[in-house]
């Protein structure tokens, strides 16, 4: 089983201590990219507030297509607790590059914009007086990165639209510190650093494996405790599994999305506790086998959207009420699914999708790759997306919601439409073994990766599950969707004969003008949405290989101005970006709610 790399978030128990610093930072541009031995990680000569986490975008005027260089810093005191234990800090989203300063001292840099990062920081901190915490936040569109930049005449998506500020995808680049910053403490000595639980189904028994990974060479004893079932740990050379039995096992999905209880324990020779950790975990298989997606062994339909993080001064930054309020409107339409579209998601909204049961599909933020940018920007890339696939699966891995790895969002094979041959045997190349590290690093999930229209097919066929996004009706056949719906039934069958493995289509929709109508239904308007949404569901649910629908988008979202995008917005949400229901959010829920 797989262990090691632990992103494990930090927790609050009996041996270990968070600390939260969300809350007003000082903040300062940088457009210059100023000396850092002009002192700027102890002080910034013209800081303004900001709030940790948010966007900086939509706060300051100067700042809303700002990419570059831009510090932040506070000082926090740390209690004199901590000496003895091992402190860390950890930043769950610098959107793009970091770079972290504890008291002028680097103790962390970091590439790609979603996912966490640890430092161990107990050198670094004073205890007599506040210490300084500096970091440096870039979000610049650099070809070599994951999401890539658009380079010298670079294609994917931006080539298209064409946008400002030019950006390979779809959505505004929001940069900042997005998720919180946490300094957290953990017992010195022996400590847990990974848990990772994988569960199976014997019969009517939940049968659970834990691997509990430990600092060093820890080579002493642990417990395990699942409900009311416990199991004893035996570390070598820091790892030690344990696997527990739960009779007449409640299994976890969308009808009852039922969490278990389970501790895990460092012990001493006495037998107490020397550290612990809990988490909830969900008893459930998941597989892709005979062109179905099986949950416990028996056919799931997706029901559900793409979202993004998105909304109003936040921008990308952590917003709870928004997915509180996220998770209500979707069961309020009856769906059971989305997509992490396009990069991973706070951890916060995992845990709302394992208590909710909520079918995840979890993405890298593999979007706007074009293999036509050549050699050197692919190598650059293949390294990026590795590490995130590694990140995400450190962190996820434990969410019962997530049931698929999704490595990669429409990547070209160079133009839109001409898919030249070298750039196919580059992205082959590409996504097979990123394919393959997701399964190494996790072998009970199925991968996908989901394709642009006109996109290599070969490509569809490296993962488990074949994702698509089709916009037939609206970027081709616009207004005409009884040619659209030909098109698309025959690319379907066509699919299903080659492949012969379940099919998500991933993305589908238009965009719609809240309060546009039109009779007989024209693009723009929520009857032609609703028209073509109806149209595709219908034409999914006459092919059971077609095994989730997943509607783009779940709300309008902000993206770079362009004549293709008006007022700077997507606006293929069912929601408004306010979250007021368009009328295909209405036609959902009649078609989606069980009653
Ligand atoms: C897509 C992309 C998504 C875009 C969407 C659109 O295929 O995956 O990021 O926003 O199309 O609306 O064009």
């Amino acid at each position: 089983m797989p262990g090691r790399g632990g992103l494990l978030r930090p927790q609050r128990n009996q041996h270990r201590e968070v600390l939260d610093m969300s809350g007003l930072w000082r903040f300062q541009l940088d457009p210059q990219e100023e000396d850092e031995g002009a002192g700027w990680t102890r002080a910034l000569p013209a800081s303004r507030m900001i709030p940790v986490p948010c966007s900086w975008n939509d706060l300051f005027d100067d700042a809303r297509d700002h990419l570059g260089l831009a510090w932040y810093q506070t000082e926090v005191w740390t209690p004199s607790a901590w000496r003895s234990q091992r402190v860390f800090l950890r930043v769950g989203s610098a959107n793009y590059a970091a770079k972290v300063w504890v008291n002028g001292t680097v103790v962390a840099e970091h590439q790609g914009g979603h996912l966490p990062f640890v430092a161990g920081i107990s050198a670094q901190l004073v205890w007599d007086r506040p210490n300084i915490i500096a970091i440096t936040v870039e979000n610049k569109q650099l070809l070599g990165r994951v999401p890539p930049g658009p380079g010298e005449g670079g294609g994917g998506v931006a080539g298209v639209l064409g946008g400002y500020p030019a950006t390979t995808y779809d959505f505004f680049p929001y940069a900042g510190l997005h998720r919180q910053v946490w300094l957290y403490a953990v017992p010195a000595e022996a400590h847990i650093d990974d848990v990772t639980v994988t569960t199976t189904v014997e019969g009517s028994d939940g049968v659970v494996r834990v691997r509990v990974d430990a600092v060093g060479d820890y080579a002493g004893r642990g417990r395990v405790r699942l409900n009311d079932t416990e199991a004893d740990l035996a570390f070598q050379a820091g790892a030690a599994e344990a696997t527990l039995r739960v009779p007449s096992a409640r299994l976890w999905g969308p009808r009852d999305p039922h969490l278990y209880p389970l501790t895990v324990m460092l012990v001493d020779g006495q037998g107490r506790a020397t550290d612990s950790y809990s988490l909830e975990i969900g008893i459930r298989t998941v597989e892709a086998r005979g062109g179905r997606l099986l949950l416990n062994g028996e056919p799931a339909t997706l029901r559900g959207v793409g979202k993004h993080e998105d909304f109003p001064l936040h921008g990308r930054g952590l917003d709870l009420p928004m997915w509180v309020r996220d998770y209500e409107l979707m069961r309020w339409m009856g769906a059971n699914s989305y997509r992490t579209t396009h990069y991973p998601y706070a951890e916060e909204a995992m845990d709302l999708a394992d208590r909710l049961g909520f079918l995840v599909i979890n993405e890298i933020p593999a979007v706007g790759l074009n293999f036509g940018d050549g050699p050197d920007a692919n190598a650059q890339r293949l390294e990026q997306a590795m590490r995130q696939i590694r990140e995400l699966i450190a962190r996820d891995k434990n969410h019962p919601s997530t049931i698929i790895w999704n490595i990669a969002n429409e990547p070209f094979a160079g133009e839109i439409g001409v898919n030249q041959p070298e750039a196919v045997e580059a992205g082959t190349r590409f996504f097979r073994q990123l394919n393959a590290e997701a399964h190494r690093l996790d072998p009970t999930r199925p991968t996908m990766l989901v394709g642009v229209m006109g996109g290599p097919p070969e490509w569809l066929d490296i993962g488990d599950v074949v994702g698509i996004n089709r916009y037939y009706g609206w970027y081709t056949h616009p207004g005409q969707l009884d040619a659209a719906v030909r098109v698309l039934e025959a690319e379907l069958d066509d699919l299903h004969r080659r492949f012969g493995k379940p099919i998500v289509m991933t993305e589908f929709g238009t965009d719609t003008l809240p309060g546009h109508h039109a009779n007989p239904p024209e693009m723009w308007s929520e009857e032609y949405q609703t028209e073509f949404i109806r149209r595709y569901l219908d034409v999914a649910a006459a092919r059971p290989f077609m095994v989730g629908m997943h509607v783009w988008n779940f709300a309008d979202f902000k993206t770079g101005q362009g004549t293709m995008r008006a007022a700077g917005m997507n606006f293929k949400g069912v929601f408004t970006r306010d979250r007021r229901p368009k009328a295909a959010a209405h036609f959902l829920r009649s078609r989606w709610v069980e009653r």
